[in-house]
């Protein structure tokens, strides 16, 4: 059964995955991450796509992370549960065989920092907002965060952010590495679509 909090949208050879929970920020749940693993498993094999987009709905947030309310209700076997799945979909995501491209429209914090370093191409608006808060919550980054963030931006980089928890501008998260190119807000979408399209 289709998750109503993910839409799959296909255009000839592009296809976009959108989070569309925008009440909670596209906060991800399991069903979210068993939802995105089947579609990543029927866009493996269309052979019409040829480039993957993800995205988040409304103006406000890529993803801002594991859903708060549901991460309390877990218990430690569920909670590694959702642990291990979340990275299996995400290393799934990561090994896709076609390019996959994040437009960050907003907020990727935590679990949505880490789907968006698992994607190819990450494309930032200029009002988005990235990091790895969990140690507010007494947690560590648990969904490959951790190794993604020290790949991607050097040990000390990946330090600071899953230590002091702080977000950090678009324009940051471009020096650092985490993103390789940053758009106006109004023009995200439609950058992301040529860039998609020049490389299908
Ligand atoms: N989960 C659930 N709801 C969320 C949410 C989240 N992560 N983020 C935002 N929301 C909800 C808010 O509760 C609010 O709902 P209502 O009160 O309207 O019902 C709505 O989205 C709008 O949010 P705000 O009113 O707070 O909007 P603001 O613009 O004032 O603030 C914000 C935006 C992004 C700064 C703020 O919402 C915020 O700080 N959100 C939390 C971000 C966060 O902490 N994300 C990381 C979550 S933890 C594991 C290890 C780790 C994890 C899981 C498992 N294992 C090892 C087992 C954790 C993963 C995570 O990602």
């Amino acid at each position: 059964m289709a998750d109503k909090n993910l839409l799959l949208e296909k255009d000839g050879p592009l296809a976009t995955i959108t989070f569309n929970n925008p009440k909670a920020l596209n906060a991800l749940t399991v069903a979210t991450f068993e939802g995105l693993d089947r579609f990543l498993a029927e866009l493996e094999k269309d052979t019409e796509v040829r480039v993957l987009i993800l995205t988040g709905a409304g103006e406000k947030a890529f993803v801002a992370g594991g859903d708060i309310s549901h991460l309390g209700t877990l218990d430690a076997d569920s909670a590694r549960e959702f642990a291990l799945l979340a990275q299996r979909v995400i290393d799934r995501l990561e090994a896709f065989p076609k390019p996959v491209i994040a437009a960050i429209n907003g907020y990727a914090l935590g679990g949505g920092c880490e789907l968006a370093m698992a994607c190819h191409i990450r494309i930032a608006a200029l009002t988005a907002k990235m990091g790895q808060p969990e140690v507010n919550l007494g947690l560590i980054p648990g969904f490959g965060g951790t190794q993604r963030l020290l790949r991607l931006c050097g040990k000390a980089a990946a330090l600071d952010l899953c230590l002091s928890g702080q977000p950090i501008s678009a324009e940051r998260a471009m020096s650092l590495n985490l993103v390789t190119r940053v758009s106006a807000p109004e023009t995200l979408r439609e950058d992301t679509r040529k860039l998609a399209a020049h490389l299908a």
